[in-house]
């Protein structure tokens, strides 16, 4: 009831709609509407009542809700639900959870701030409150195992696209991070569940820096991370981004489920490719090695040329990725 006294608000935004106008089409009665009011009120929304005229939406709160999303996105399954916390430990923890209790595909899990937010190999992903983008998509893709890590390419795809649409510079580096002035402001973390041959669920996890000024980042990230406003200048609306990241991850991912084929996400990755014919430093758990990046595959594997003149594929899973001299 509260989405649709919102949409009903929203709708209104010019005028004044009566409790009991509320009251009748929602077939409630007016304290009922009086105390869905006061929760949206307690959520941020400023909402003006006048006796014998009733109600009136005045500001929206930025805050990162299925009823602040909904009419951004033109998706058939990514976000039909969303689920928001103020606070979480992990999205991507929850989103397993649920995921692994029948939660169906699709679904998003979007939290204001994460209290043990999770990068990769246990590394942790700092996600001050109100300030980032931390959400986690449930995916049940009838593929095989060995190609879950296509999924990170086309959240890597679908994130610089949005980020580029908004006029600012991104790169991606392969695999999971997106790039701005050389510093990351994006990762994702893809984690999934199955069986030799079948993936019970994927949970991909994204976070992106908003609205983080630089002197929040903790020192040891500082001179490795940067906020989409660091560039900007400006506040970002993180609905629109929002909006804008799961309408294009919808679309990239059709491609994968009907197609069996990332190219178009594998294309936009090359074309914003920050590591691409550059020297870089590939570390996996038991050794480092030197190359240069040259190409990356339609399936998403990183193909080095190594010192000696050897050709290597890479496959993300645990690997690390540098320039010589720094992160990128
Ligand atoms: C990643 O791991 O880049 C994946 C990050 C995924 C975060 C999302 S938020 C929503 C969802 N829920 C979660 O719990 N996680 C996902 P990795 O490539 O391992 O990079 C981690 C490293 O990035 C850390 O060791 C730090 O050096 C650095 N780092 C931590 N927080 C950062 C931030 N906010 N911005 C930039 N760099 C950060």
């Amino acid at each position: 009831m509260k989405e649709k006294v919102l949409n009903m608000l929203k709708e209104n935004k010019k005028g004044f709609i009566s409790g009991q106008k509320l009251s009748e089409i929602l077939g409630v009665s007016r304290t009922a509407v009086w105390k869905v009011i006061n929760h949206l009120r307690d959520e941020g929304y400023d909402i003006e009542s006048v006796s014998r005229k009733g109600y009136r939406l005045k500001v929206s709160p930025d805050i990162l809700t299925q009823g602040e999303l909904n009419r951004l996105l033109n998706t058939n399954i990514i976000g039909n639900k969303i689920i928001h916390f103020d606070s979480i430990d992990s999205t991507n923890t929850y989103a397993k959870e649920l995921a692994s209790r029948q939660e169906k595909a699709g679904t998003v899990i979007i939290a204001e701030e994460q209290t043990a937010g999770k990068g990769r190999l246990g590394r942790n992903w700092t996600s001050p409150k109100g300030k980032g983008i931390w959400m986690s998509l449930i995916l049940k893709p009838d593929i095989d195992p060995t190609d879950a890590a296509k999924i990170t390419q086309i959240g890597a795809a679908a994130v610089c696209e949005a980020i580029r649409d908004m006029g600012i510079e991104a790169y991606v580096k392969w695999p999971n991070d997106i790039i701005l002035n050389n510093k990351k402001v994006c990762g994702i973390l893809t984690e999934m569940s199955g069986e030799l041959n079948t993936i019970n669920y994927i949970v991909m996890g994204i976070g992106i820096n908003a609205n983080i000024d630089s002197t929040e980042f903790p020192d040891d990230i500082r001179k490795i991370a940067t906020s989409l406003k660091e560039y900007h200048r400006e506040e970002i609306d993180r609905k629109h981004l929002v909006a804008s990241i799961l309408n294009r991850f919808e679309d990239l991912y059709k491609e994968l489920i009907d197609e069996n084929s990332i190219k178009r996400s594998i294309k936009i990755c090359k074309d914003s490719s920050i590591l691409l014919g550059k020297q870089v430093r590939i570390i996996s758990r038991h050794k480092e090695e030197l190359g240069k990046a040259i190409d990356i595959t339609e399936n998403g594997e990183l193909i080095i040329e190594k010192e000696n003149g050897e050709v290597e594929k890479v496959i993300s899973g645990e690997i690390s990725v540098r320039g010589i001299n720094g992160y990128v």
